[in-house]
């Protein structure tokens, strides 16, 4: 039986959907075959369409269940309509339905379907030869998954080095493609600026150096909105730094806070209101932001799959941004491994094994440690150090299992062979939290109440300390620059930086059905390429018009042609004005000076990419050379600084 589930010109949606249901009821109750049914509905019903087929399943009502959602932009009208529901008939899952109307068994149940305009169509072979085509294109599309961790140095990642266990992203480069020289812009909201637009961050008003900033749609037109007018179902779960609603611009679905402000894992706090889709969003009891998050990226990417529509799936993972808050059962996985190896043993491994894994040339020196941390073993405090190593691992840890719940309803799907899978980090590890114990920080201190934050006005634990361990959701704290300088292992620097361990980002790409595995990369790319990439594999024009909107150019050059083996016309120069730096790239060379005023610094990234060597004085003429491509870069982009 088909059963449709959406609404009709001139009914009452809800009303309608009702009678469906009901009408769905005692099909059930009284007929024993074929207990098969097949829904249309409009995609944004289908979550509880599927609750109740879910129930009905359950209880033996039904066997089998297949859905098709309607795309709910279209203004419901027999002719265009009809385009939009029966294309999917005319695919091979879909045709019990088209049988069905075709015999025309139950002429009552199909009245709605045999409308005049409706046979027209079904007779015309012209149309019908037009929406096969259609379906033979739409079946060709890739799907897409991109995946985003929040404050992750470089080597956190096993895949790059890192002692914290990361099976499913490892498992990226293991069936698929590392980068070994890809970028990021040193800060959050920079750097998703960049990512949603395909352009510098400076051409969307902002300025590079703040983390968070109002930005300027009117110049830009977002990943989201050009992959859904192009018939794509957009998803994303996480952080959304925009003052409007994510569904307000592209996205068809949302889940995460609207991130105004420091954020708490476990509880809603202060400019942090979580959305579902466009409602209010009330946080459970036993709520952990990673798993929720986790959580909705499945649920949404299940609900995907029942549409007929190619996908695109943002995950911005908010982990492992401090605060350090984690569940005990899995810090205490990570506790004995810090305490019996510091920052210096765990570091010198990770050089080890880059490597040895020949993610970095072996003529690399390690950076030197930055002078203000110890040797780990004349450090104090080691518990409480290797306590806050743990939490952080732990926070990693959440990424890497939300990751593999995706891969795994892929791989369930079938759909495996045709997504492309990308992870990355939006910035370097961050040095917060200060090298020794503390009684402040964050905006927390002695002698004040703390309770302001947390809307359900618990006090915080000022500080971080031997006597106030981190991770319970009572603490606010940060693991501090000698970790952070294990994180972003072997490179020079931290987050907001214009030196290496800022701005570079491990990029993983898997994509079956193009990439084969175990292969690396050294094209220098951009955290702006990843939307060229999007649109060119989904065969999506740039527009120089957008609803009323000219966006700037793109920047973003693709990375398909990397992954198809072939030469790709990267980028001339690349530049940024992040938080402390000036910077601009061109081939191997890079110069970098403090965004305040000062001189340019010269290093081989070649030879040197750890940038220990300043080769500024005995190569002057190459220093100008880059200096001025810099200020060229900076009127073209309008950078406010
Ligand atoms: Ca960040």
């Amino acid at each position: 039986m088909a059963i449709f589930c959406g609404r009709r010109k001139r009914h009452n949606r809800k009303a309608f959907k009702i009678v469906q249901y009901t009408m769905a009821e005692n099909r059930l109750k009284h007929e024993n075959v074929p207990r098969q049914v097949c829904l249309r509905t409009h995609s944004d019903l289908v979550a509880e369409t599927v609750e109740w087929v879910a129930e009905k399943l359950d209880t033996g009502g039904l066997t089998v269940a297949t859905f098709v959602a309607i795309d709910a932009p279209f203004e419901y009208s027999s002719e265009r309509t009809f385009h939009r529901t029966e294309t999917p008939v005319c695919r091979t899952k879909r045709s019990p339905i088209l049988l069905s109307l075709l015999n025309r068994t139950d002429p009552d149940r199909f009245q709605f379907m045999l409308t005049p305009s409706m046979i027209r169509l079904i007779c015309s072979g012209l149309v019908l030869y037009f929406l096969v085509c259609q379906t033979v294109i739409e079946a060709a599309r890739p799907n897409i998954i991109l995946v985003m961790a929040d404050d992750l140095g470089w080597s956190d990642i096993g895949c790059f080095g890192g002692e914290i266990r990361t099976p499913q992203i490892d498992s990226l480069a293991r069936e698929g493609l590392r980068f070994t020289q890809f970028y990021n812009n040193a800060v959050c909201g920079p750097t998703r600026a960049s990512l949603l637009t395909g352009l510098y961050c400076q051409q969307t008003g902002h300025r590079g150096d703040h983390w968070n900033q109002p930005k300027d749609y009117s110049k830009c037109v977002l990943i989201s909105e050009l992959l859904q007018s192009a018939g794509y179902h957009t998803m994303m779960v996480g952080k959304w730094q925009g003052r409007d609603l994510a569904l307000d611009r592209g996205f068809d679905r949302f889940f995460g806070p609207m991130c105004q402000a420091k954020i708490s894992y476990f509880h809603e706090v202060q400019q942090n209101p979580y959305y579902l889709n466009r409602e209010r969003f009330q946080l459970p009891e036993d709520f952990y932001l990673t798993e929720s998050l986790n959580h909705y990226a499945v649920q949404f990417l299940k609900e995907a799959m029942t549409t007929d529509k190619p996908f695109f799936l943002y995950v911005a993972q908010i982990a492992p941004h401090w605060p350090l808050h984690a569940r005990e059962a899995d810090i205490a996985a990570y506790r004995e491994q810090y305490r019996e190896r510091g920052w210096d043993e765990w570091r010198g491994a990770r050089f080890e094994s880059q490597q040895k894994s020949q993610l970095i040339p072996p003529n690399w020196k390690l950076t030197p440690r930055p002078p203000e941390i110890k040797d780990w073993k004349d450090g104090v405090h080691q518990d409480w150090q290797a306590e806050r190593m743990a939490v952080y691992a732990a926070q990693v840890a959440a990424i890497d299992k939300g990751l593999g719940e995706l891969l795994t309803v892929l791989k369930e799907s079938g759909q495996e062979q045709n997504t492309l899978v990308l992870f990355l980090s939006d910035n370097g590890a961050a040095p917060d939290g200060g090298i020794g114990p503390s009684k402040s920080g964050f905006g927390f201190a002695p002698n004040q109440p703390n309770n302001r934050w947390r809307l359900d006005q618990v006090a915080i634990r000022p500080g971080s300390g031997p006597d106030n361990l981190p991770g319970s959701p009572d603490t606010f704290a940060a693991y501090g620059l000698a970790w952070a300088t294990l994180s972003n292992t072997p490179f020079r620097s931290t987050k907001l930086s214009g030196y290496e361990g800022g701005i570079r980002t491990p990029l993983l790409a898997k994509w079956p059905a193009v990439l084969s595995g175990d292969q690396q990369s050294d094209e220098v790319g951009h955290v702006m390429d990843l939307m060229a990439t999007c649109l060119d594999i989904a065969g999506v024009k740039y527009p120089t018009e957008f609803r009323g909107r000219n966006p700037v150019p793109i920047e973003g050059k693709s990375l398909r042609p990397v992954f198809e083996g072939k030469p790709r016309q990267g980028h001339d120069v690349l530049c940024w004005s992040v938080p402390r730096h000036h910077v601009v790239r061109m081939g191997k060379w890079k110069a970098i000076r403090p965004r305040r005023g000062g001189d340019w610094e010269l290093f081989d990234l070649e030879a040197d990419g750890t940038e220990t060597t300043d080769l500024a004085r005995r190569e002057p003429g190459r220093v100008q050379q880059l200096a001025r491509q810099f200020e060229l870069w900076h009127q073209r982009v309008q950078d406010p600084f």
